[in-house]
């Protein structure tokens, strides 16, 4: 086994490619890869990372845009599984920004040593199951080939970012960024006219930063989106000081929860919103609205699952929108009206709609006259031609399944797994499947990733994924990968739950809808963290049920009589 020495050269000389078998490769060095590394090392395991940046991060390393900042609080979206880390850590804000979420990768990535098994600025190209050897055969754009018992994709959700296909922009004079892959030096809009696409929570949280320096902001939008307030704040020490007295007890309700983070709770949050008078749901709503963040969605107990009561707080909202925007006209192009509040992911905003208030600032509705072309000096749509020197794309991922889907992965038979997913991912737990023996999706399509605190759902899933792996090489078990049938239940599963909600009345990025093209499946699993946690755990505690797992000596055996397959956990 090689050592770390051939790792990155901060002089940029080339290092030599890896050639090595491992025990495991995980894809992806940010919130999920460093975890994932941290615990196969303390099993011992042989394993390294390949990143496609120059740094740690992942999500944080990419979203550099003005204004970037986690919409789940500080206090929680931090790694919960060092009691000395967490202690000794203090955010400074309520929501903390990217550049202080990216200082906290980087101490992580110090404090535990990982740097030395990462690759950085290599990408993995493909990586292919090798049926003889029983092992993943992985290729990086730098050359690398090494082969490995496990691959890890800690790929992250939002990571393969959508620059629309809008014609003409190879020939725009001026700049053009996507939010997800902003220049590192930053960008100076000081005296620009600057043109943004989109209007989701990167587009809500950079537009007011934007607007604070640039000469004029043109903001195109095609869809409203509901937006709550921050109401964000340095963190006061007091505060601090008791949630981490507390902080394994706060940890643990947090992993029990429906969404991986604590949302304070009331007298109402398991009241349908009809139940109650309008005078209750407004107090309701309003005490929410002052607290700040996803909270509101928690004021009563059918929000998500009856239009009715959603629209009320949908009315809310609207109310909130005319208020804070001085014209009539803009307010009513601001108002989301196509879906239920919540079933796009709702954006926690600093200043948002108030932005519109400034006369620097104007809204461009692109629905009823989308944009044509880009032109040499700036972009046209069905009415009015725009001059501008930048073009910021706020517009967005190929959600959950895009940063896979540009892997050529490919499993037993030669089998791609983006040709299995053709018509939508089919996953087991969304953490396997079938026929992809020995590998593991990092909050996969089909578990509740991303409607989750995801520092909550990718600790349990390199949790869950650890202790897989070390009952497998207990047991001298070589290969472990779903049954049809166990992965056919749960996506039926996963899309039965989302059925009953409001979710698939969205054309949300949850739903693919936001990729021309792509399938709309409901993607992540609603069950909730909580009851998603259970069922892993006893999955695992049964044995791995609904997995098939098999040792090298068996395979010459027909798979009937060579395969442990456990039933399947929903149809038994
Ligand atoms: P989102 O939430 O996918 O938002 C993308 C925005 O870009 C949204 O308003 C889209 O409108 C708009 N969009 C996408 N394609 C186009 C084209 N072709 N023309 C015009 N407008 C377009 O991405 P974000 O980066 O803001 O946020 C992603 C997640 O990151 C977020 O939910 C948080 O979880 C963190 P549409 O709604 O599709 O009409």
């Amino acid at each position: 086994m090689k050592d770390s020495e051939d790792g990155p050269m901060a002089d940029g000389t080339q290092r030599l490619p890896d050639t090595d078998h491992l025990d495991a490769v995980v894809v992806g060095a940010g919130v999920a890869g460093l975890y994932m590394l941290y615990r196969l090392r303390a099993l011992g395991l042989s394993t390294r990372v390949f990143e496609a940046g120059d740094n740690v991060g992942g999500t944080w390393y990419w979203n550099r845009y003005p204004g970037a900042r986690c919409d789940i609080e500080s206090i929680d979206y931090s790694y919960s599984f060092s009691d000395d880390l967490q202690q000794e850590w203090d955010w400074s804000e309520r929501y903390a920004t990217q550049p202080e979420i990216l200082r906290y990768v980087n101490h992580v990535a110090d404090r535990f040593d990982l740097r030395r098994d990462i690759r950085f600025e290599t990408r993995v190209t493909a990586t292919h199951f090798d049926e003889r050897n029983n092992h993943w055969s992985i290729e990086t754009d730098r050359g690398d080939h090494v082969t490995a018992s496990f691959c890890i994709m800690a790929t992250g959700c939002l990571s393969s970012s959508q620059v629309p296909a809008i014609p003409g922009l190879d020939r725009f004079q001026g700049r053009w960024y996507h939010t997800g892959q902003w220049p590192h030096e930053g960008v100076d809009f000081t005296g620009q006219r600057v043109g943004v696409i989109g209007t989701g929570s990167s587009g809500i949280q950079s537009i007011p930063v934007i607007a604070s320096h640039a000469a004029h902001v043109y903001v195109f939008q095609r869809t409203p989106n509901f937006s709550v307030p921050a109401h964000n704040a340095p963190l006061d020490p007091e505060y601090v000081r008791q949630i981490k007295a507390n902080y394994a007890e706060r940890r643990r309700k947090a992993r029990e929860s429906r969404s991986g983070f604590l949302v304070p709770l009331n007298k109402n949050t398991e009241t349908p919103a009809l139940d109650v008078s309008p005078e209750v749901r407004r107090e309701e709503y309003e005490a929410r609205w002052a607290r700040g963040g996803f909270g509101l969605m928690a004021s009563f107990s059918d929000l998500y699952s009856n239009k009715a009561a959603n629209d009320t707080a949908a009315a809310f909202v609207h109310e909130k929108i005319r208020k804070i925007v001085h014209d009539p006209a803009v307010a009513e192009k601001l108002l989301p009206r196509d879906h239920p509040v919540g079933t796009k992911r709702l954006c926690v905003d600093s200043g948002y709609y108030a932005t519109y208030n400034r006369d620097n600032v104007t809204l461009v509705d692109i629905r009823s006259a989308p944009i044509e072309e880009i032109t040499p000096d700036g972009l046209r749509t069905r009415d009015s031609a725009y001059t501008l020197d930048s073009i910021v794309f706020a517009t967005g991922f190929d959600a959950m399944t895009g940063a896979l889907n540009r892997i050529d992965i490919r499993g037993r038979g030669g089998e791609a797994l983006r040709e299995k997913w053709v018509a939508g991912p089919r996953t087991y737990l969304g953490i396997a499947s079938a026929g992809f023996p020995n590998l593991f999706l990092i909050t996969g399509p089909g578990s509740p990733s991303v409607l989750s605190n995801m520092m909550t759902s990718i600790e349990q899933h390199v949790e869950w994924t650890t202790e897989c792996i070390d009952y497998l090489r207990e047991r001298r078990i070589d290969t472990i990968e779903p049954t049809l049938e166990a992965e056919d239940d749960w996506v039926d599963h996963v899309n039965d739950l989302a059925q009953e909600t409001l979710y698939p009345t969205a054309g949300s990025w949850y739903m693919g809808a936001n990729i021309p093209g792509k399938p709309r499946i409901f993607m992540p699993y609603v069950g909730g963290v909580g009851t998603y946690r259970k069922r892993c755990a006893e999955i695992a505690a049964n044995g791995y049920e609904g997995f098939v797992l098999t040792t090298m000596s068996e395979r010459e055996l027909p798979a009937s009589e060579s395969t442990m397959a456990a039933p399947s956990p929903l149809s038994s």
